[in-house]
């Protein structure tokens, strides 16, 4: 297993499409075990493999508290959403920025686990939530892209004011 490297706002390459999975071998398993290790390491409760610059439709998931309910979902398709719901998001790409983003409220997911067994997820909550926020990563969206423009100033700005502090 490996900790990957996890691009940060506004890295270009955060906004490159992912493309499916087409085989299901010991490569898919291997980036699903570096991607949960990373995410862990992060404490994040999700991560797309868009944020470790491999452009595959795979990411990974567990909104447990004792870490322990991982999910590896590659090639995802929301078949099926309803309702809003707002929720504070994080996101690991934009360390320290939260903010509030409007999403589905219940989401169907259909997906292939990393040994190619197809599945169907019915999620509401911090999971539904987790969940498109990353498959707008795999199609090179973050959360920021749904914020007002002048929130988007602000989290800018704050994050300029960030990395002066620590160059
Ligand atoms: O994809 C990512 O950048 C991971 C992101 C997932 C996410 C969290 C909350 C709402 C939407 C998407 C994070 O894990 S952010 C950091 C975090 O640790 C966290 C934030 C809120 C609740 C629990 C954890
Ligand atoms: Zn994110």
């Amino acid at each position: 297993m490996a900790l990957l490297p996890i691009l940060e706002f506004p890295d270009p390459r955060l906004k490159l499409v992912a493309k499916p999975v087409e085989e299901f071998d010991t490569t898919v398993i291997t980036l699903c075990n570096d991607l949960l290790e990373t995410m862990y390491h992060e404490d994040g409760v999700g991560l797309a493999a868009t944020q470790a610059n491999i452009q595959l439709r795979v990411f990974t998931i567990d909104i447990s508290d004792q870490q322990n309910q991982p999910l590896c979902i590659v090639n995802p398709t929301i078949v099926n959403a309803i309702g809003t719901q707002t929720w504070e998001e994080g996101c690991l790409s934009f360390p320290d920025i939260y903010a509030k983003v409007k999403r589905n409220a219940e989401v169907v997911l259909e997906y292939y686990t990393p040994e190619g067994a197809k599945q169907t997820l019915n999620a509401d909550g911090l999971l539904a939530v987790c969940i498109q926020h990353e498959i707008d990563h795999l199609n090179g969206i973050t959360f920021f892209d749904h914020l007002s423009s002048l929130k988007k100033q602000l989290i800018r700005r704050k994050l300029e004011k960030m990395r002066e502090r620590t160059s």
